[in-house]
């Protein structure tokens, strides 16, 4: 028994001691294993990079395509897509799950002054957005509206509201070659960045070489270019904003002038009564309005 329990212990420190002599064996075999594969790595790396790119790639592509796929399965077509708000107000879903037009919540801050605007109440804004919102506040019964005649405010013209000199008699007299001057200048300005439909680029090189012809062919273009909404063959008050709204806070005159076209008082110019006000003689117009509506309506 004792020579049993004294062989035990011999053994297991022979096992003990055999493990533990194995052990950096172990690890320097480990070592001498990983180095020629690290190396190996390292050799092949750049062609692995390529390799993963490449499928990347190729996923990258087959995620598209089902992208597409699934896209086309299922179109997402945002309500608000095809409705068109007017000025101050946004398109959004309401709980009926309906495109509607609400008020524009907050309009973006503006800190040029260039952006401020007057009002046909004299009022100045901080931006047109912030007149169109008022008026939307007021159109739909919000707290927010300052008063019942805030549902017809609109913008007068850019820029802060200040105090209009009186147009003289000679101002007035001259205003039209003025008036005409610009307009040509204008047309002549799109013309050269071709901004403007073939017949209208032949009136202008008609203008550039035909002096009688020049303020009328640009008369008409301007005439045309105004009468869109509707076109209807006359031009509105509102159809006047873009050259009155801009225009005011520059040219004093602008204002009377325009109110001076309207002969008839129907609050709406014939284009003989504009090429009149120009100050042009001539009545045998060549006048395609159609052309500018199929490239800008
Ligand atoms: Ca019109
Ligand atoms: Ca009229």
């Amino acid at each position: 028994m004792k020579y049993q329990l004294l062989f035990c212990i011999i053994l297991c420190v022979a096992l003990i001691g055999a493990s533990s002599t194995e052990k950096p064996r172990k690890h320097k075999k480990v070592r001498r294993i990983m180095k020629p594969i690290a190396i190996e790595e390292t050799k092949s790396e750049p062609d692995d990079i390529f390799k993963i790119m490449e499928e990347d790639e190729k996923i990258d592509e087959d995620e598209s395509k089902e992208t597409e796929t699934i896209d086309n399965r299922v179109p997402h077509v945002d309500p608000c897509a095809s409705v068109l708000c007017s000025a101050g107000r946004i398109c959004e879903i309401n709980e009926e799950n309906e495109p509607a037009c609400v008020c524009i919540v907050e309009c973006p801050e503006e800190t040029d002054p260039r952006r401020k605007v007057c009002s046909n109440f004299n009022e100045t804004w901080p931006s047109d957005c912030a007149v169109y919102q008022q008026r939307c506040f007021c159109d739909l019964g919000d707290s927010r509206c300052k008063g019942e005649n805030y549902k017809h405010t609109h913008v007068e013209y850019y820029g802060s509201c200040r105090e209009m000199p009186d147009c003289t008699k000679e101002e007035m007299i001259d205003f039209p070659r003025r008036m005409r001057d610009w307009l040509f200048n204008v047309m002549r300005d799109l013309a050269d960045r071709k901004e403007l439909p073939n017949h209208f680029i032949k009136m202008e090189l008609e203008a550039e070489n035909n002096q009688t012809r020049r303020w009328t062919n640009a008369a008409i273009w301007k005439w045309c270019d105004l009468d869109g909404h509707p076109a209807d063959r006359s031009v509105s008050r509102h159809e006047l904003f873009p050259i009155r709204a801009p225009l005011m806070s520059l040219e004093h005159c602008i204002a009377p002038f325009l109110d001076s076209c309207d002969v008839d008082d129907d609050h709406r110019i014939a284009l003989e009564e504009w090429t009149k006000c120009l100050g042009i003689e001539e009545d045998d117009f060549d006048v395609k309005c159609e052309e500018l509506e199929v490239r800008y309506r």
